[in-house]
């Protein structure tokens, strides 16, 4: 243990924290690191459709990832150099079907076989996520909420295929499988009917979330715009909020790029953590839109893991990250998104949040602003270190040598 590491401990001390409670707390809690930021959101069924559904990576960085082997490859780095638990995150578009042609309707818990195989080896868990863009029938926008009723039962049917590959993935891992429905529904323009397409969209889920599944937890993410889809969106946070409270078992995803820019996510947590017991997130960078830039150690980051700790809800809140970056080196992303949300987690394990509290309920508002900002200079980067190393991975800079070792000699060669 470093001298610079027991010093701190001793400061944070002084304010009541215990530092060993809150590394084994960060320890135990796993981040939900999302498959797609290391081939841009492309996935394997090479049906020669691009990126669809007003979502954009941009950016062409070489060395992407092409094939199952090399994503998992890749992971593998990103994973070494990443502190605490981890699970996966993968889309359905990731099924790995060696060759044959199958349609997102009729996917199996078979076509996930080997990313069954990689979690098991690596006791990590999977959360899953439909995909409903980047294929033929989401051409026009539309799936879910779609008023050709043949491909609207497309899409019914691919969702009740997920949450089947979901159960599987919980039965095989024996660990949870937050199922996570996004759709990219919408109209460019002023719609002629708004109410519509949203009964649609609820008819459809009914039918998806129909069967009980053991260890699947439902999920729906709601957004405010995309590009193409800029006047209207059929799964609006109203839609969705309404749609979960009134639906057991399933919950309102809150990915942070989604709200008008001057709402928080910091301040949904806590909201929703009023109603519903589980509260997923996909947290993400919006950079004047929901652009998925790569998550930092910022403020907005902080305020979000300070309403997870300070409420108690390490264990209600699902972490899980959504950016993609093209124009980076595709693993450093997951490594400093990753790395940045567990610094976050951390930053707030070491509040003296009772104090903090008092000082609000007891109307002491200049204490806990003097407070507040005291903290803020703390030796936190001697904690955030000594935590690093005892997980086994690098804890300064020094990890990104390994991911420029890897990509001369792997990712070069791509
Ligand atoms: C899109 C949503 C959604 C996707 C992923 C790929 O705006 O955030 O979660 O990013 O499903
Ligand atoms: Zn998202």
């Amino acid at each position: 243990m470093s001298t610079r590491f027991n010093q701190a401990k001793e400061a944070y001390g002084k304010q009541g924290i215990d530092v060993e409670a809150a590394l084994s707390k960060l320890k135990q809690t796993p981040i939900s690191i999302h498959c797609w930021q290391g081939d841009d959101v492309t996935g394997f069924e090479n049906m020669g459709v691009s990126l669809s559904g007003g979502i954009q990576a941009t950016g062409n960085y070489p060395g992407k990832a092409r094939t199952p082997e090399e994503l998992m490859s890749d992971f593998d780095l990103a994973i070494k150099l990443i502190p605490g638990k981890k699970r996966i995150s993968l889309h359905a578009s990731y099924a790995i079907t060696d060759g044959e042609k199958v349609d997102r309707d009729k996917l199996l818990p078979k076509h996930f076989e080997k990313w069954v195989e990689f979690a098991k080896a690596r006791d990590i868990g999977i959360d899953f996520n439909p995909t409903f863009f980047s294929h033929p029938l989401a051409d026009d926008g539309l799936t879910l909420s779609h008023p050709d009723d043949n491909i609207r039962e497309f899409w019914v049917n691919h969702g009740i295929a997920c949450r089947r590959i979901a159960a599987y993935f919980a039965k095989e891992l024996g660990t949870h499988c937050l199922n996570n429905v996004w759709i990219p529904d919408g109209y460019k323009d002023v719609p002629a009917d708004r109410l519509g397409p949203r009964l649609r969209l609820k008819d459809s889920l009914d039918k998806i979330f129909a069967e009980k599944l053991d260890g699947v937890i439902d999920a729906v993410e709601s957004k405010v715009f995309g590009i193409g889809v800029e006047s209207y969106t059929v799964g609006s946070s109203d839609f969705y909020i309404s749609y979960a409270a009134s639906r057991p078992g399933v919950y309102n995803l809150l990915d942070n790029g989604h709200y008008h820019p001057t709402e928080y996510v910091s301040d949904k947590i806590p909201s929703l953590l009023a109603f519903f017991d589980k509260v997923p997130l996909h947290v993400t960078r919006p950079v004047r839109w929901d652009s998925d830039h790569v998550v930092l150690f910022e403020d907005e980051v902080k305020e979000i893991a300070k309403e997870i700790v300070r409420n108690d809800a390490l264990d209600k809140v699902l972490i899980g990250l959504d950016f993609f970056d093209a124009s980076i080196n595709r693993i450093a992303a997951w490594v400093v998104g990753t790395r940045s949300m567990q610094k976050a987690l951390l930053w707030a394990l070491l509040m003296p949040h009772s104090k903090l509290k008092e000082l609000q309920d007891t109307a002491n508002f200049t204490e806990l602003m003097v407070l507040n900002e005291e903290l803020k200079t703390y030796p936190f980067g001697d904690i955030w270190n000594e935590y690093c190393t005892r997980c086994g991975v690098p804890s300064g800079e020094e990890w990104f040598d390994e991911v420029k070792q890897y990509e001369s000699t792997v990712l070069s060669s791509r």
